[in-house]
């Protein structure tokens, strides 16, 4: 039971652990996963599970199936030594991205995470844009964006750096950090707290995997070795997994995006352009999309500088990227993954019943 605890049970519940359900199945976190095992911690420990059958062929799209951060109801062979997931519980928030390929799919990085680190350093990988677009996945995901400059080590001008993302996001925590030194790193800890997780998001060799290893005080993860030609790391993480901290706290580790892909980011997109938003209040035409039409209050921000440039350029490309994630909907599939909700609220209440009956 306090093992549920530790992993946020509590916290994702707000309520007392269940045991078990009346089919047998049980609540589990999602640790990792690698072609199609994953590795679940439960009340009893942690141990190896799969796909029942039934998830399997129905999951519609990646997004229904298990993430790392995910819980599931699970139900254990007769030994109590491998599970099947019967179902993935309703998300409290997401990281998700656009899947590649045609359809309108997204691909769920880390479940259930209260707080995501972007990781980027005080060298060539820092760039508002790519900030503006982790943002607005992670805003859209309901979750807490923190802005991490790792690698202050190797820059003479960090302060510098501080200031410039100070001034393009207000109102985000952003910390300049060396993982390697272990500079910086006593204000994260109002971020890994017991029952928290957190997630770190960033290209690779920006230092994630580092950063872990400084926070658990051992060598938990393997380093990628920089590359002299570009500073950067080689993908050495090469797959999603959850860690628990000494702190209680829950971190998550992944490996270097190339590109974060918009999924149907609008709320996120909403936040991160909320300077363009206010603007455009004051547009002649209310569906003014800011690129031509006259009386335009954007088109006279930019005119007149208190607009940047690159951060309007930023802004229609990743409106255009989700307009075209948003062509690519598919209205059947949308019903179907209604009906499918209903299946899993139903599960969610049983739980609740026997919590209830537990008292
Ligand atoms: N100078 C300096 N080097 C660092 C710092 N943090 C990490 N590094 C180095 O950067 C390299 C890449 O670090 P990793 O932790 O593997 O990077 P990563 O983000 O996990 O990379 P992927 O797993 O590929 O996504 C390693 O050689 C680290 O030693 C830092 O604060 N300062
Ligand atoms: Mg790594
Ligand atoms: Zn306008």
């Amino acid at each position: 039971m306090d093992l549920l605890a530790a992993y946020g049970w509590t916290s994702y519940c707000a309520q007392q652990t269940p045991t078990q359900d009346p089919d047998g199945s049980i609540p589990a976190r999602i640790v990792s996963e690698q072609r199609g095992l994953y590795q679940a911690l439960t009340a009893q420990g942690e141990l190896t599970v799969e796909l029942s059958g039934r998830l399997r062929h129905e999951a519609l799209s990646p997004q229904e199936l298990p993430a790392v951060g995910d819980w599931v109801a699970l139900r254990l062979a007769p030994d109590n030594q491998f599970g099947l997931i019967l179902q993935v519980m309703p998300r409290k928030s997401r990281i998700s991205r656009g899947a590649p390929g045609r359809t309108a799919q997204e691909q769920i990085l880390a479940a259930n995470v209260d707080t995501a680190f972007v990781v980027t350093t005080a060298d060539k990988d820092f760039n508002p844009r790519r900030l503006e677009r982790y943002l607005a996945v992670i805003w859209d995901g309901a979750a807490r964006p923190v802005i991490l400059i790792n690698k202050i080590d190797l820059c003479a001008d960090s302060a510098g750096l501080l200031a410039q993302a100070g001034l393009a996001f207000p109102g985000v925590d952003i910390h300049p950090i060396s993982a390697l030194q272990g500079q910086g790193l006593g204000p994260l800890s109002a971020y890994l707290k017991p029952e928290r997780t957190c997630v770190m998001l960033g290209s690779s060799g920006v230092g994630k995997s580092t950063l872990l290893n400084r926070i658990i005080g051992k060598d938990v993860a393997r380093l990628g070795a920089v590359r002299q030609a570009d500073q950067r790391g080689r993908h050495t993480t090469t797959s999603r997994q959850m860690f628990i901290l000494p702190s209680g706290g829950l971190l998550i580790d992944t490996p270097g995006l190339r590109e974060l892909r918009l999924g149907k980011a609008d709320d996120g997109l909403r936040r991160a352009f909320a300077d363009i938003g206010s603007l455009s209040q004051r547009c002649r035409f209310r569906d003014c999309r800011h690129i031509d039409e006259p009386g335009c209050a954007v088109l006279a921000a930019l005119q007149n500088g208190t607009l940047a440039r690159s951060h309007y350029d930023n802004y229609l490309k990743l409106q255009k990227e989700q307009d075209y994630q948003r062509r690519r909907e598919d209205p059947a599939l949308e019903a179907q993954n209604k009906k499918r909700w209903k299946s899993i609220h139903k599960t969610m209440r049983s739980f609740d019943k026997l919590t209830r009956g537990e008292e």
